[in-house]
């Protein structure tokens, strides 16, 4: 993807904004060796579905399994490292009077970025909750029980994160529907755009007639319908795009 590749409209659009949303998956964090959530399956966890696992009824049916794939994803994610896509949306969000990060990931690569502009829709792997009230848990006294109970109540501690059929985060939902409702341009970065309601975010957007842009190698069932679709990896559109944005500016 060379920069010539970007279209000067887009360029224009970002010129003119003052309000823009980036939706990323786990596509953005690809390049960062964290294989995305349907290729998260390999190896030891090859024969699970995540859309299985990731649900309240595995736990209850099996907690020491769904604790170990956690373990599993937090060792992946601790010796990951942010690469070029996540730093050029920490710089993009300084460019605009109003700019929200709307991740669905789990991993923090944003926020050690330096992403500061963030709502979490889906939790965040690194923090460990109660499974009875909820309660995040910080730390608890060393067990050989997996997962560990919760040091206040006994019950068993989960990690801090939105399985599916759980309702996200209403501060987290609501502040995205609001910057997708109110901005001037709308990128989903790395994600297939299946999970709800993350994936109808797009549609708020197109609502308030925003330009909408997709950053992913593999098109889309919404790439139809975006303003631009740059079909690349992250870590190299969007450096290129934040370079290109700057010397037009
Ligand atoms: C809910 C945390 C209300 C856990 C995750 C309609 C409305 C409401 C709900 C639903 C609905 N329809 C269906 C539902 C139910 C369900 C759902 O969406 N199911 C799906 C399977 C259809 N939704 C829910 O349950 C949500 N809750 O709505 O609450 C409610 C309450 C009670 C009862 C009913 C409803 C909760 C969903 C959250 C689930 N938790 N994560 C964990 O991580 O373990 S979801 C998880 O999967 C991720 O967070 C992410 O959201 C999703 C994976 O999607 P992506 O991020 O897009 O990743 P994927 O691998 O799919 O794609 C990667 C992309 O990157 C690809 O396109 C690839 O081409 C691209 N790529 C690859 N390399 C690169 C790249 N792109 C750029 N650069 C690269 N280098």
């Amino acid at each position: 993807m060379n920069l010539f590749d970007i279209d000067p409209g887009l360029i224009e659009a970002l010129r003119a904004a003052d309000s823009v949303a980036v939706l990323t998956g786990a596509g953005i964090s690809a390049e960062s060796k964290i294989p995305t959530f349907r290729e998260a399956m390999t190896g030891l966890w090859a024969k699970y579905d995540p859309t299985e696992l990731a649900t309240p009824q595995a736990f209850a049916r099996d907690p020491k399994l769904v604790w170990d794939w956690y373990q599993w994803r937090r060792d992946l994610v601790a010796d990951a490292e942010p690469n070029p896509g996540h730093r050029a949306l920490a710089q993009m969000e300084k460019l605009f009077d109003e700019f929200l990060l709307i991740t669905q990931n789990v991993d923090s690569l944003h926020q050690r970025a330096g992403s500061t502009k963030l709502v979490e829709l889906h939790g965040n792997i690194a923090r460990t909750k109660c499974s009875q009230d909820g309660r995040v848990v910080a730390s608890w006294p060393e067990t050989d029980q997996t997962p560990p109970p919760c040091p206040h109540c006994g019950a068993l501690l989960r990690p801090d994160v939105v399985w599916f059929g759980e309702s996200l985060p209403g501060h987290a939902l609501t502040g995205a529907m609001k910057a997708a409702s109110n901005c001037d341009v709308f990128f989903s970065v790395g994600t297939s755009a299946v999970v709800e309601p993350a994936a109808s975010l797009i549609y708020y957007a197109m609502n308030n007639r925003a330009v909408t842009v997709e950053v992913n190698p593999n098109p889309t069932a919404q790439a139809n319908m975006v303003t631009y679709a740059l079909a690349g990896p992250s870590g190299e559109v969007l450096p290129q795009l934040l370079a290109a944005l700057e010397a037009a500016r």
